[in-house]
């Protein structure tokens, strides 16, 4: 009774092999099987208690099932869900006025999922510049970075230089010129193109493994589109919300964007929430009928989109970000000189990742990850031989003190 045979399979065993046979197969997730999360903490349906340390690819910034986020979903649930944007309704400008104030821009422009927010700044960018700069038709370009992530329609995989998000996807949307990240000479060179509109790249760029570029990167970029007079986007899906030790990554070099993107953590993770920010000088390009979206803006985003900030902001959520970076950068930095297997650890804030010293084909990441689940910790490799580490910024240093030493001892422990 409650013991397991050869050939009975576990709770976890059935609910992922269920997944296996009905759902297609673009993911290959850590064998977890996830059924509850509080705070920092989430459960399988074993009852096994882990620290969780993606965060869903940093949305629960908050932390899993923050009372008063829930509380603002279920109330709104409970009154009115969605009207389309065919109607007004009571919630929308409540929350328009709150977000553009939050983040000082004049105007929002409201979408889902973080990719359509991206094509949104994208489609913004291309159509300001033929209004207001006056480039020919057709012509625009907006430069982008080598090894960037903004997502997965046809247009974004069409300027990653990914394999894997691109093979067989083609053809590609044309219109985007690529230079190497952290690298301003190349940017220089790019913007001397009469048809660039825009910049678009990530203050920090994420799923190319949390690389930091140089100080004074993002403010010299700023600085060059400013005075071509082109569109500084930044993408802060993943980097925003208080993620990397300031509520946006830009503002560790006092930039501010002229389209700012954000997703992920607007929402805590509750629902599916996006913006695009801008001015009135660039959003007023856009006109009835020309952009939309069905659920973009409805009151339930709405609501969940106050509480989620307002909690970022009460609970002063980048200030702790920011202490328990540097005290969880210091610690594995330990590791480093202790361990021939952990080669460096660089990030930002709550945003880091430690890179394991094998080959991008090794399976020594993965088999790592599998060994800090058995001991209480979930995080993901990203690029074969990068482990990323980013748990929900509502941690306390008691707890990350408990999760850097899992960490020391899942490592020191590691035999290949
Ligand atoms: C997946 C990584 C994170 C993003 C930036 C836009 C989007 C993302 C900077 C699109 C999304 C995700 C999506 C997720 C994996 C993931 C990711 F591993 F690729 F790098 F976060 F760490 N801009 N990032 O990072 O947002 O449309 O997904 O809401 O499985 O694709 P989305």
């Amino acid at each position: 009774m409650g013991t397991t045979t050869m050939n009975e399979q576990t709770k976890s065993q059935q609910l992922i092999a269920l997944e296996d046979k009905h759902g297609a197969h673009n993911y290959h997730p850590l064998p977890v099987v996830l059924e509850r999360g509080e705070g920092v903490y989430v459960w399988d349906v074993e009852g096994k208690k882990y620290y969780d340390f993606l965060s869903a690819y940093s949305a629960v910034n908050q932390g899993h099932c923050h009372p008063k986020i829930v509380k603002a979903l279920t109330d709104q649930a409970n009154t009115l869900c969605l009207t389309s944007r065919a109607f007004y309704n009571n919630v929308l400008g409540e929350y328009e006025k709150f977000v553009t104030e939050f983040f000082g821009f004049d105007k929002v422009l409201p979408m889902n999922s973080g990719a359509e927010a991206v094509e949104t700044a994208l489609k913004l960018t291309r159509k300001w510049a033929y209004e207001k700069k006056g480039i020919e038709e057709n012509e625009a370009k907006i430069i982008v970075c080598e090894n960037n992530f903004h997502g997965r329609t046809t247009t974004i995989i069409s300027f990653s230089n990914d394999p894997d998000a691109r093979k067989n996807f083609g053809p590609y949307t044309p219109g985007f010129i690529k230079i190497p990240y952290n690298d301003i000479n190349a940017l220089e060179e790019a913007l001397k193109d009469d048809n660039v509109a825009g910049f678009l790249t990530e203050p920090i760029q994420g799923e190319a493994g949390v690389f930091v570029p140089d100080e004074g990167y993002l403010e010299e970029a700023k600085e060059l589109c400013k005075a071509a007079g082109i569109l500084f986007i930044a993408d802060e899906v993943q980097t925003g919300i208080a993620r990397t030790g300031k509520l946006l990554a830009v503002d560790h070099e006092n930039v501010k964007p002229d389209v700012l993107i954000l997703g992920k953590a607007i929402s805590g993770g509750v629902y599916p929430v996006s913006a695009v920010l801008a001015d009135n000088a660039i959003m007023e390009v856009i006109k009835p009928g020309e952009h939309g979206s069905t659920f973009g803006g409805n009151p339930i985003a709405a609501k969940v989109a106050i509480a989620a900030l307002e909690v970022v902001r009460d609970e002063k959520l980048a200030e702790n970000a920011q202490e328990l970076g540097e005290l969880f950068r210091a610690e594995i930095n330990k590791l480093v000189e202790e361990s021939p297997l952990v080669k460096l650890v660089r990030g930002k804030g709550l945003l880091n990742a430690i890179v394991i010293n094998d080959t991008e084909d090794s399976s020594t990441a993965w088999d790592i990850c599998m060994k800090l689940r058995d001991n209480g910790l979930l995080a993901k490799p990203t690029h074969g031989n990068i482990i990323r580490f980013a748990p929900p910024l509502v941690m306390n240093k008691e707890q990350l003190l408990d999760c850097v030493a899992i960490i020391k001892k899942t490592i020191l422990e590691f035999k290949k």
